[in-house]
């Protein structure tokens, strides 16, 4: 059965990515396994939350300027696929896509996402909401999915990387990301891509270290994951989170903290922890403009514009192949 395969084999390689960050000195694990069912959950949480102004910021800009972004990636008007990496429930995309039915653009859009209850979701919602979008949901991994979309059909692609997802790879991580992407692109092809903006370094802090201890709870749940889908047993009173952000390089940082000396087992494998020994859990990489340039440039695009808030935090660059 193809459901049962695929959970084993997704299983697989979260132990051996889960084994590995922990065998690593210093121990880390990974971000893109905190989004399990309560993982998402409090991810919701936290783009509700006062501190978290990203997902305001970027909001604003999908509200206030989706028509000036449908002028810039349809460009010469030409028939094209817009192809979102990570959708999600499409609450920011749709402001673009509304704009760009409103302009007569021919165009289909492909949600991807890793998450199968996201596309179907999507599939449920989206019709009744842009009852002239035309959309086909792909699940699975960006890259593949994005080859397939890119099989499917030789118009011109927008591809759509909203979020500051990229700020959780480091900047090297990133470059090899984006260049991949490039790769699967063609002249003139478009990429729109979300940065959070370094800032005011108490801002950015804040914003990963809510009091109401929500970022708190989203790391830990990765423990709780860990005990549950990988027979561990972290004992998630023994660890703090600890978040930290350093503005000369732009990286935001999560930790948890051994409160003790402590073992915990995962399967059948042993990790010593000291006390006050950490384990890395996530990146959260701010940019300035020049660095997005930079990024742009080492990857194989163009940027062609930016779009940020009023504030200044967040930017959606537009960037050409
Ligand atoms: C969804 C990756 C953009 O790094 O800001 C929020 C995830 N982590 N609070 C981010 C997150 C802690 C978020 N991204």
């Amino acid at each position: 059965m193809i459901s049962t395969e695929k959970t084993a084999i997704t299983n697989t390689e979260f132990l051996h990515e889960t084994l590995e960050g922990l065998n690593a000195e210093p121990k880390r694990m990974y971000s893109k396994y905190f989004y399990d069912e309560a993982g998402d959950v409090i991810f919701q949480q936290i783009m509700d939350m006062e501190e978290y102004y990203l997902t305001n910021a970027e909001m604003e800009i999908m509200k206030h300027q989706a028509n000036e972004i449908a002028d810039s990636v349809s460009g010469d008007d030409s028939a094209f696929d817009l192809i979102e990496l990570g959708a999600g429930d499409a609450t920011k995309s749709i402001h673009l896509l509304k704009a760009l039915i409103d302009k007569k653009l021919d165009f289909k859009y492909f949600p991807i996402d890793i998450s199968a209850h996201v596309i179907s979701e999507l599939e449920l919602n989206l019709p009744a909401k842009l009852p002239a979008l035309n959309f086909e949901g792909l699940n699975g991994d960006y890259f593949k999915m994005l080859k397939k979309a890119t099989e499917l059909s030789d118009r011109k692609k927008v591809v759509l990387f909203m979020g500051a997802n990229i700020g959780n790879m480091d900047i090297d991580e990133a470059q090899t990301f984006c260049a991949g992407l490039k790769h699967l692109l063609s002249p003139n092809d478009i990429l729109i891509i979300g940065f959070d903006l370094k800032k005011n370094p108490k801002k950015i802090l804040d914003a990963y270290s809510d009091k109401a201890g929500i970022t708190r709870a989203f790391n830990l749940n990765l423990l709780t994951r860990i005990n549950r889908e990988l027979d561990g047993n972290f004992n998630t009173n023994a660890f703090e989170h600890y978040a930290s952000y350093n503005p000369e390089n732009g990286a935001c940082k999560s930790y948890l903290i051994s409160l003790q000396n402590q073992k915990v087992t995962i399967g059948n494998a042993d990790f010593h922890f000291e006390k006050d020994e950490y384990i890395l859990m996530e990146i959260s990489q701010k940019y300035s403009k020049q660095e997005i340039e930079e990024l742009a440039n080492a990857s194989g695009f163009k940027v062609v514009q930016y779009f940020s808030d009023q504030q200044h935090y967040f930017v959606d660059a537009v960037w050409k192949v």
